[in-house]
């Protein structure tokens, strides 16, 4: 049988900004479940819950001071267990955010770690002496801004960590940590979880000779205030031995049913689709993973091409997850704004261009909406790299600002206390109970549902057409089903022509007459029966 997670429609919970039960501005557990109707009526397979772990929320959760236990904001295990036994009434999945490259400085592992350095937990977390001058022991950076170092009094020793020197990172070379971390999924495995979003997954080893890493070759991509862009970052992560403890886990979660890993792949450019590659080829590493390359500003048909291509050479028979918008980056209908002809326009072609990939997709709570990134002021800010570094980076408050269920009530009906984020006007503007007939939300429903009804689409196979920018276009291919699916990146108006006789089937935004095909400005259409289409 068809594994569930192959062809699936994910849909991101980030829990803090979802529905809050309890009045105290943050959402939680007991929300996420009144509102799992929502997600099972949109047609998605399943859930990814960003953390939910007991954590100081230095980094929103992706600091977690106990791995086996729920962070009393947003519920109990008692709480979770309902979460899981709700949605598996309703036919979703549920997977879990993993954040198993680091711990909190709060994890008891890291307090007596960092004790002395011969207790028996000395060796969990990458220490080094500083280097003769006092110097951190590599130039490796955070991608938070600073060295990835952070100096320690009490053991007179450096540690390492890749984000905030509030997330140290654990030791991964230790067979002790390895153990540790497994019995960790394991915990969650036994309460009936159907898998892992695993955090970071590439950073888990370091290179254990402590080499600096080399000046970048290509021009940096990162934010001009952020160092880490002007190194080759390839001895802080994606390390070789990283694919051994890849299999260990595959090991473990093949002791269960149905059991899917998507692990989010931090590489940019070619090497993204390389790695991605190693990690889900055959069948002993994980199931899926994603890369950042579909979630920049970046918004040529070239580029949307050369990631699929790239990430089907480096890996034949491996698996992508698709998405376009997630709580680290700005929401994909401001992101692209410059090629829309308006939000709900490019809202809808995204959609449809989504919907139609091969894989596995991804949509982050909101998207169904259209929400656009909410502008914030200073005052208003809680992450820490835009704390730091404003307005030099704006940080990523933007994409998490509460979601919106009804527009007339307080904060959205969000929350009845103080929400930990604003929920502005313009967001309001798009809360689920003005979305009926026509709207957006609308769109997403029929837009999954006609993925779901279509081999072609969800198991076809997929072939480019030659088409020029900005247009894009592939073929779908099932053994009873072919559909052309074709999309304008632009907010002009293009014209192609076809050779044979085709119908336009699901939702489009397109005119077919005779054999012409008018796709106006963020048009699109899916196609049976055309063989060819030439632009005119
Ligand atoms: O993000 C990882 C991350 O920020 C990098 O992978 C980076 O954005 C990327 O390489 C850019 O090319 C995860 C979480 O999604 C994020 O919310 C956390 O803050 C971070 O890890 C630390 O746990």
């Amino acid at each position: 049988m068809r594994e569930w997670w192959r062809d699936a429609v994910v849909y991101q919970i980030y829990p803090r900004s979802f529905q809050d039960s309890t009045g105290d501005g943050v959402g939680d557990l007991r929300g996420i479940i009144k509102r799992l109707p929502h997600i099972a009526e949109l047609g998605a397979d399943g859930v990814w819950l960003s953390p939910i772990f007991t954590s100081p929320q230095k980094d929103m959760g992706y600091d977690v001071s106990d791995y086996k236990d729920i962070d009393p904001l947003f519920g109990s295990l008692a709480d979770f267990d309902a979460l899981i036994a709700r949605a598996h009434e309703l036919g979703l999945k549920v997977i879990t955010d993993q954040v198993l490259s680091h711990t909190s400085d709060q994890h008891p592992w890291f307090r007596e770690s960092r004790a002395s350095r011969d207790n028996p937990k000395a060796d969990w977390y990458v220490w080094a002496d500083p280097l003769p001058d006092g110097s951190p022991p590599t130039n490796w950076h955070s991608h938070f801004g600073g060295p990835a170092w952070e100096f320690d009094p009490q053991r007179g020793q450096y540690y390492l960590h890749n984000f905030l020197a509030a997330q140290p990172d654990l030791n991964y070379h230790n067979p002790q940590v390895v153990d540790a971390i497994l019995d960790t999924c394991k915990f969650w495995l036994d309460r009936g979880l159907d898998g892992f979003r695993l955090d970071t997954v590439n950073y888990f080893f370091h290179d254990q000779l402590l080499r600096s890493n080399p000046p970048a070759q290509a021009a940096p991509q990162v934010m001009a205030t952020d160092l880490y862009g002007m190194q080759d970052n390839i001895y802080n992560k994606t390390r070789p031995e990283n694919l051994g403890f890849l299999e260990k886990l595959r090991t473990l979660t093949d002791q269960y049913d149905d059991i899917m890993m998507v692990g989010e792949v931090g590489e940019g450019g070619s090497r993204a689709a390389r790695v991605m590659g190693e990690y889900t080829q055959g069948t002993d590493r994980l199931h899926m993973a994603y890369s950042f390359a579909m979630l920049g500003p970046d918004f040529s048909a070239e580029h949307f091409r050369n990631c699929i291509d790239g990430f089907r050479q480096g890996a034949p028979d491996g698996h992508p997850y698709w998405s376009f918008s997630n709580h680290d980056v700005p929401r994909h209908v401001t992101r692209w704004g410059d090629h829309a002809v308006s939000e709900d326009h490019v809202a809808r072609m995204t959609c449809a261009m989504l919907m139609a990939f091969e894989g596995t997709v991804g949509i982050y709570q909101g998207e169904e909406l259209g929400l656009t990134e909410s502008e914030l002021v200073y005052e208003e800010l809680t992450d820490p790299p835009a704390l730091r570094y404003w307005p030099g980076i704006k940080g990523r408050d933007g994409c998490r600002t509460p979601m919106v269920w009804e527009a007339d009530a307080m904060h959205g009906g969000f929350t009845e206390g103080a929400p930990w984020l604003p929920v502005k006007p313009p967001q309001l503007a798009r809360a689920v109970d003005t979305q009926g007939a026509g709207s957006i939300l609308a769109f997403y429903r029929d837009a999954i549902a006609f993925r779901k009804d279509s081999p072609a689409l969800t198991e076809g196979t997929k072939r480019f057409l030659d088409l020029p920018e900005p247009l894009l276009g592939f073929t779908r291919r099932a053994s009873d089903q072919q559909l052309t699916c074709v999309f304008n990146l632009s907010k002009d108006e293009k014209q192609l022509d076809l050779d044979g006789v085709a119908e336009l089937v699901g939702p489009y935004h397109a005119l077919l007459q005779d054999q012409r095909l008018t796709l106006p400005g963020n048009g699109f259409a899916y196609l049976s029966h055309a063989d060819a289409l030439h632009v005119t």
